[in-house]
């Protein structure tokens, strides 16, 4: 298992249950080919960071190993996507389920298809605070510390959630 890397995985909904959009996506997750769900963040409800007028999200990220190049792992994931019934309604709008790569490794990625790590993790507060909850002294490349990128960042809008993941759909 020497090959396995360790990415970091996003997720946010705020349409049709989101609670249960993001349990499902997590078990979505944990079963794909050649990979082990190694840790959950706690589930954040944060405000849009679009249009006001839409509900507020949840977010949270998940850690896996997996032996799937961080193509083939972008593919997956818009699959589980699209299973779970993806809406987007418009630019910045609504959604039942978004599954970003936030890190793959420590792997520095910038092609048409795939940027990582991801642009934004630098900046949103509905990453870092799940990511330094996981995993406070993660470098990551080009930024640094995820905990002291965290402690730039105003919780404003966010809130730590005692929300539980579901494990049945
Ligand atoms: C495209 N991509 O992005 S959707 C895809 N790098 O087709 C990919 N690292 O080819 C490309 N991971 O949660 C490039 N996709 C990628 N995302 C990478 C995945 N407010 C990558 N409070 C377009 N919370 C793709 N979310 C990228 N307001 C964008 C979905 C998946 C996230 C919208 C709060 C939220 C949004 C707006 C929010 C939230 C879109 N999030």
């Amino acid at each position: 298992m020497s090959d396995r890397l360790v990415a970091f995985i996003g997720l946010g909904s705020n349409l049709d249950d989101p609670h249960r959009q993001l349990s499902r996506a997590r078990l979505s997750l944990a079963s794909l080919p050649g990979s082990r769900l190694r840790d959950s963040s706690p589930i954040y409800r944060s405000a849009p960071m679009g249009p006001r007028d839409q509900p507020d999200y949840l977010n949270a990220v998940v850690v896996l190993e997996t032996v799937l190049g961080p193509h083939e792992l972008l593919r997956e994931l818009q699959s589980i996507e699209q299973q779970h019934g993806r809406v987007r309604r418009r630019h910045w709008g609504e959604r039942t389920l978004d599954l970003d790569i936030l890190l793959y490794g420590s792997e520095q990625i910038g092609d048409p298809v795939l940027t990582v790590p991801h642009p934004g993790i630098g900046q949103r507060e509905f990453v870092l605070y799940p990511l330094a909850d996981l995993a406070p002294d993660l470098d990551i490349p080009g930024l640094g510390a995820v905990q002291s990128l965290r402690d730039r960042v105003e919780a404003q809008g966010l809130q730590r959630t005692d929300l539980v993941w579901l494990d049945a759909g």
